[in-house]
């Protein structure tokens, strides 16, 4: 907003010295109530008064209101400095030895943030303290690895390896917990992702907290992030639901270092500004830290406002080019605009000028907003934090546009920082920038200690294991695995239901489940839950809804079970990944469950899928209405063909295509096992359908090969005078065209076929690829057969295989099939119409798969080709028909 003119100077002045007098008498509460009278009475007597959500270009607490720091700046000042430097050596090591990159400035412009954090608020979690979360900057990890190894938490071994993971005795590159279980808790380096999550954390502690599983009070959830990573739609993407949920436990600090990868982040603009606006416009407590203590005297000098003109005036890419020079260049620069302020810094050096120092960088500025954050009620804050990228690195990259990925300094650059933060480094050792330690005996190692001890210990460690559950028996699930009856027809999706009203009452575990949907309950039938299990609130429900009278109203309840994320998936998803981690972060296993549209799945929030392997999710997640032509009457952006494929690409994700609602019940009662009992870090995605039909009891012996992947459905009983036999695999829906397939086999061309129901492409593959890596790696054993080698091996004639999701799906396991191998599916765009006519379209029905059978029979010289051109005729397919790929 363009400032507006001042057509009256004395009027101004007398209206502002009313203020004064009310400030400085009756204090800034009672004059925030005037203002906000005054703006009340204007805006009722119809002035157009436009909302502005800024405040001044200067620090939120005042110097007189700031909490003293109770620690020893001195010694603070010390250790900050070591860590400093040897996350810097660290980097510098690793790139001089193997050229594997890092990052310096990142942290470099963060250290005192996460210092102060780490002397003075942020718990381990304890006997007398649940912990609190702390979700770093991804790539200001040495800084962060730098503390641990002062505090004996790392040795010098491991700091030498950062970035060499793979024999093992390395530090990963950013916070991976797949790679460091001990040490990191939450994946944040995909910019946005830490922001996101941290927000669903401290939400889904308000939730456990409230459902009475674990005392989450007093917990905070400090999430860092960079300015530059503000501009992710995932970090502010939620950033209205922390607010509208009083989200108190949530604090977010953003290190604003004015720049990102390639430059600026605002050149032109003010990113602290913005920040505020978007953050106070929605909700939250803001508290900027913009100047430093050294700024205090000269701002106190400022009765005219000039110098806060001055520093509203200034863009953000000026600010930059400051830090990047020298004192002499910003009294020019800044000051020099007006000749006031060049008459107030008249008396201080170039070097004073030099140290006008920024909030960020500032401990007791940094201490008084994170006291002031931490003891703040009813709303999420955020610190905005101005620092300045590269810190310390001088000439090697301090403010300048190229830091980001420095990685590599020069003797001067490394006198010169050694000597700016008084570091005992003799010139002759400077170049191998050798790692610095504190004695043990030394005071800086005594009070590092006694400040982790008195905030209950390390905080860098993660748990890996909670109590084991009891997961039900199979039988519990007894009426999934029996015949549903002729007439009984249902959908996979009513199955799952089933089973989870089943889990949802089991005495143990029924608490630990945790329902969650993206505004879909209906869609899955799932809306019986929400009055038998309520939907969670943290206000409970303040209105009678629309239908109080029916027996499943809609209903919100502080006790409530089901997490309905409204239409969300990305924060389904990261509710999803805080409750499959709560083993680890609360010491208590829940189960959640998150159902949505698999189109609206992976390929939506595929990252966040990849983060939760990372993170060592464990729990479900089911792509209802999945598969190309199974949703009829959708259409192109809803039809999934492709989802198992996306599963597929994250290692500890286990996935399954089922058809029966025995399969189903199989799977999810062993993923349960797995994950629950014997406390597997895996999570599990499986598919479910909303077509209807009825339901076989399970066969006999079924259960291995359901979770293996394959089993056989059903043996061909045809003695097929002609000595003629296929194998049919099918997954989800299309196995029952496989099935229908067969019957066409065996009864219009003496065909024997016999179905197997593969309820897993990705598991039959990985298992084989295990296998077959074996088999190369010992020449001289014998080989060790795969299972898809198992099951096809003694059975006789070519294998076809259809499912409702692309060919590559079915195709993944060609290589371990024994025999002549088709496979159809759904490439292509999806489109609406009937399931009927999409098969044809997609040519996965049963007439496509009996064409693909006889085919195979007929390369394999069993039967003669025009034998195929027949069946094509009779079916009525025109074979030249556009590919459905193209069309
Ligand atoms: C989703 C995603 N896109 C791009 C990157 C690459 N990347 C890593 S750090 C970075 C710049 C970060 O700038 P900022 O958030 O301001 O952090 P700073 O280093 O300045 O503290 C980029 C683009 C990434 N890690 N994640
Ligand atoms: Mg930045």
């Amino acid at each position: 907003m363009e400032p507006l003119p001042d057509i009256d100077p004395s009027e101004t002045q007398e209206w502002l010295d009313a203020l004064e007098s009310v400030l400085t008498h009756e204090g800034t509460e009672r004059a925030h109530y005037l203002l906000e009278r005054l703006i009340e009475k204007a805006r009722r007597s119809g002035a157009y008064l436009p909302y502005s959500a800024t405040t001044a270009y200067i620090n939120t607490i005042p110097p007189g209101k700031e909490d003293p720091s109770p620690g020893n700046p001195a010694l603070e000042h010390r250790i900050r400095s070591y860590v400093r430097w040897n996350s810097m050596a660290m980097v510098l090591r690793a790139n001089k030895h193997s050229n594997v990159g890092g990052h310096i400035a990142t942290f470099a412009s963060a250290a005192t943030l996460y210092d102060v954090g780490y002397n003075h608020f942020w718990h381990a979690a304890s006997e007398n303290h649940g912990g609190d979360l702390l979700f770093a900057q991804g790539h200001s990890s040495p800084g962060l690895y730098a503390y641990a190894f002062l505090l004996g938490e790392l040795t010098e071994e491991q700091l030498d390896n950062f970035r060499q993971e793979v024999e093992g005795k390395g530090l990963s590159s950013y916070p991976h917990p797949w790679l460091m279980p001990d040490f990191w808790k939450f994946p944040t380096v995909s910019m946005g992702l830490g922001p996101l999550m941290a927000i669903y954390q401290a939400r889904f502690m308000k939730y456990l907290d409230s459902r009475g599983l674990v005392n989450t009070q007093g917990r905070k959830v400090w999430a860092f992030m960079g300015d530059g990573e503000m501009d992710e739609p995932e970090s502010k993407g939620a950033i209205s639901l922390a607010s509208r949920e009083n989200l108190d436990n949530l604090i977010f600090v953003v290190n604003c270092n004015l720049q990102r990868l390639d430059g600026p982040v605002r050149g032109n603009g003010k990113i602290i500004q913005e920040l505020e606006a978007d953050f106070r416009g929605v909700g939250w407590n803001v508290i900027k830290v913009i100047w430093g203590s050294y700024w205090d005297p000269l701002l106190a000098k400022d009765t005219k406002g000039l110098l806060q003109q001055r520093m509203m005036e200034c863009v953000d890419g000026e600010y930059q080019t400051f830090k990047s020079r020298d004192g002499a260049y910003v009294r020019k620069h800044f000051f020099g605009k007006y000749p006031e302020l060049l008459a107030m810094v008249a008396n201080m050096s170039d070097d004073d000028i030099w140290r006008l120092n920024r909030g960020g960088h500032d401990p007791h500025k940094v201490y008084a907003a994170y006291a002031a954050a931490a003891r703040h009620t009813g709303q999420p804050t955020v610190i905005l934090a101005k620092t300045i990228k590269g810190y310390g690195m001088g000439e090697a990259g301090e403010a300048q546009n190229i830091t980001h990925q420095q990685k590599k300094m020069g003797t001067t650059s490394l006198k010169a920082f050694r000597d700016r933060f008084g570091l005992p480094i003799p010139d002759d050792k400077i170049d191998e920038v050798p790692y610095l330690k504190f004695d043990e005996k030394s005071a800086e190692f005594i009070y590092m200690h006694e400040r982790r001890q008195a905030l209950g210990g390390f905080l860098h460690r993660r748990r890996r294991k909670a109590d084991a559950l009891q997961v039900p028996p199979l039988s519990a699930f007894e009426t999934l695995l029996k015949a549903s009856g002729e007439g009984r027809e249902s959908s996979t999706t009513m199955a799952f239901v089933r089973i989870l009203n089943i889990l949802v009452k089991d005495k143990g575990i029924g608490k630990r489940v945790v329902p969650i949907v993206a505004d879909e309950s209906r869609t899955f039938g799932m809306e019986g839950m929400f009055r038998q299990l309520g939907i969670w609130s943290s206000t409970g429900q303040l209105y009678t809804p629309q239908d109080a009278d029916q027996l499943m109203y809609y209903k919100e309840d502080k006790n409530g079970q089901i997490l309905q994320e409204g239409i969300n998936e990305a924060g389904a998803m990261s509710s999803w990944m805080a409750a499959a981690t709560a083993y680890s972060t609360h010491g208590v296993q829940m189960i959640p469950f998150y159902i949505f549209y698999s189109m609206f799945g992976f390929q939506r929030v595929g990252d966040l899928a990849w983060a939760a392997g990372d993170m060592r999710c464990r729990g479900f997640l089911l792509g209802g209405t999945a598969g190309r032509t199974t949703l009829n009457g959708e259409g192109l952006q809803h039809e999934d063909g492709h989802s198992h494929l996306a599963a597929s690409t994250i290692p500890n994700c286990v996935s399954y295509d089922p058809t029966f609602a025995y399969e189903l019940a199989v799977i999810i009662r062993d993923g349960m096992r797995r994950m629950y009992e014997v406390q597997e870090d895996v999570y599990y995605y499986i598919t479910v359908m909303n077509e209807n039909y009825s339901h076989p009891e399970m066969p006999a012996n079924a259960e291995q090969g359901i979770l293996k992947g394959m089993y056989l459905f059903r043996e061909s009983s045809a003695g097929s005078s002609s000595g003629l036999r296929v194998q049919l695999l099918g997954s989800g829906t299309i196995l029952r065209e496989v099935i229908a397939a067969a019957e066409l086999l065996e009864k219009e061309y003496d065909v024997a076929a016999d179905i197997w129901s593969t309820t897993s492409f990705n598991e039959l593959r990985r298992e084989a690829l295990d296998i077959t890596r074996w088999n190369m790696l010992h020449p001289n054993e014998t080989p060790r057969p795969t299972y898809v080698g198992t099951c096809l091996k003694d059975r006789e004639g070519p294998v076809v295989a259809a499912t409702d999701y692309m060919k590559i799906f079915a195709d993944q396991i060609r290589e371990f099939v024994p025999r002549r191998y088709k496979v159809l599916g759904t490439d292509g765009f999806g489109r609406s119409d009937t399931r009927e006519r999409l098969r044809r379209f997609f040519e996965v029905d049963r007439y496509y798969v009996t064409v693909a059978a006889l085919e195979a029979l007929a390369e394999d010289g069993k039967i003669p080709a025009e034998k195929v051109a027949q069946a094509i005729k009779k079916f009525g397919i025109d074979p030249e028909k556009p590919n459905p790929v193209t069309v």
